[in-house]
């Protein structure tokens, strides 16, 4: 009938209309995603700094003691004379290496010369919880903050960074970061490389976006699920970085100290490098592999042979995240970097072959865990639960095995992160780990809707009051509530209550 005319017309229009739109989003998504790649796009014509390692000197009390100051800072990065405003830690950027050996009881004086509250997180060290440099433990501007703790885990690559509530990324994407190495005899015994610097070199990977006028630019595009990703790679804090090789294997300490990039690390030829340590310390057996996926906050320690005079570059290649299409794109899953150019000398020193049994690695007892927890990842929380510094979320007997189930019920990627002991994986998705995740663990890739199941042990270290963290360590999502807090109790003992943080200020 006539009179109906003008409404398909208009339902036409409308139907066109968002359609039109639709495409528009699409199109536009597709285009504010558009892969990173900088594979032979970067000129590596700086020498990789190399974080100084940490001064220290013994006490009347025998205990090793570090000092650390949290300061700002300028730097330029590019060698344009645009400077950029940094923190670091007895620095401009970075900060210096710490390194101790298992036994020892060491010190760290924190001093906070930032014009607002930071922190120290000793990540991946076995500790008291009012030693962990948590969100309990801020450090007030001008003052000194003290942990003292006596190493008590094997030797591993751990490192620092603060770990204030709601400000974490802000202070990391600034520069506050360092490495923090644990020695120990097992690995001293092995025929591994270890001359710090020059076979044995820490290698801190972090993306980074500039404004025009040179500064950290932390904008999110609308379609940033994971947090800021940048476009430029910053390892140890030099960009283009090469690293002259004077022997025939060199190690790598990896570290993904970005605050929301994943990478999966390989060299430019594809050829196998020799894994040996993760996040909580060596490997029980090296691994051969061609690929190492790091999320922010994890390790690998890996050992690459080269040939005299060649160059090959350490690269990040497009991560397996567990997703496709947009998603992937936006949290970065199509982007390719170059890292690390490695130069061989034309003579190279002789290095013994990687041996392929490291070190005893004690499977813990799942049989034995006392009970089995849930914890799922969504939103803003975990469990349906934004963090909250003044409710602990459950309490961990000392002296007993636990298992926890952890899935990502998102559809972006998340990771795991748990402060007080390193664990292991049981499963991974049902399957067991593969080698890279055989070893301890306290960070785990969490890619959508594959449950993880882990196996932790608590032996001492109660504090009913004081919690220990657990948390995704993309620091955007942490920041947002995405943590909870547990408390180790003795047997019988009830969980307490965290003290109330009054007249510490507030965060930006
Ligand atoms: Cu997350």
């Amino acid at each position: 009938m006539p009179a109906r005319r003008p409404v398909v017309r208009v339902l036409i229009g409308v139907l066109v209309g968002v359609l039109l739109l639709g495409a528009g989003l699409a199109v536009g998504a597709w285009t504010l995603t558009r892969p990173t790649d900088t594979v032979g796009a970067v000129s590596f014509v700086r020498p990789l700094a190399v974080p100084p390692l940490a001064e220290s000197r013994l006490d009347d009390r025998g205990q090793r003691v570090f000092d650390l100051v949290a300061q700002e800072g300028r730097r330029d990065f590019r060698g344009d004379g645009r400077t950029t405003a940094t923190a670091g830690f007895n620095g401009a950027f970075l900060g210096p290496t710490l390194r101790a050996r298992r036994g020892e009881q060491v010190r760290v004086n924190v001093a906070n010369t930032l014009g607002q509250e930071t922190n120290v997180h000793w990540h991946g060290m076995h500790l008291p919880a009012r030693m962990d440099g948590g969100p309990h433990q801020l450090v007030r501007p001008g003052a000194t903050w003290s942990p003292t703790w006596r190493v008590d885990q094997p030797a591993a690559t751990l490192w620092y960074h603060p770990h204030p509530h709601g400000a974490t990324e802000d202070h990391v994407y600034r520069g506050l970061a360092g490495m923090f190495i644990l020695d120990d005899e097992r690995e001293a015994a092995l025929p591994l490389p270890r001359t710090y610097g020059v076979d044995d070199v820490p290698v801190i990977v972090q993306d980074r976006s500039f404004s025009g006028s040179g500064q950290f630019d932390k904008t999110r595009n609308a379609f940033a699920g994971v947090g800021v990703l940048g476009d430029t790679l910053l390892v140890n804090g030099t960009v283009g970085p090469y690293l002259d090789v004077r022997t025939q294997r060199v190690r790598l300490r990896l570290l993904n100290a970005s605050t929301a990039r994943t990478y999966d690390f390989g060299l430019s030829d594809n050829r196998q490098f020799a894994l040996i340590g993760t996040d909580g310390g060596l490997l029980a057996r090296t691994a051969r592999l061609t690929r190492v996926r790091l999320s922010p906050g994890e390790r690998a320690e890996i050992v690459v042979d080269v040939r005299p005079g060649e160059r090959v570059s350490l690269r990040s290649t497009p991560p397996d995240l567990g997703i496709g299409g947009l998603s992937r794109r936006s949290a970065g899953g199509a982007d390719r970097f170059d890292v690390l150019q490695l130069r061989a000398a034309d003579t190279l020193a002789p290095a013994p072959p990687v041996p392929d049994d490291l070190v005893p690695v004690a499977r813990l007892d799942a049989g034995a865990a006392v009970t089995t927890r849930r914890l799922e990842l969504r939103g803003r929380g975990i469990n349906g639960q934004s963090m909250r510094m003044d409710r602990i979320d459950f309490a961990v007997t000392r002296d007993s095995t636990e298992v926890w189930e952890v899935l990502n019920a998102d559809g972006t990627p998340h990771n795991f992160h748990v402060h007080d002991v390193q664990f292991q994986l049981l499963t991974v998705d049902g399957a067991a780990p593969p080698p890279e995740l055989t070893g301890w663990k306290d960070t785990i890739f969490l890619p959508p809707h594959r449950p993880m199941r882990i196996v932790l042990r608590f032996t001492d270290h109660s504090d009913p009051n004081l919690p220990y963290m657990y948390h995704c360590h993309l620091l955007w999502h942490e920041d947002a509530g995405m943590m909870g807090q547990f408390v180790v109790v003795d047997p019988g003992q009830a969980p307490g209550r965290p003290p109330t943080h009054t007249g510490h200020g507030k965060h930006d």
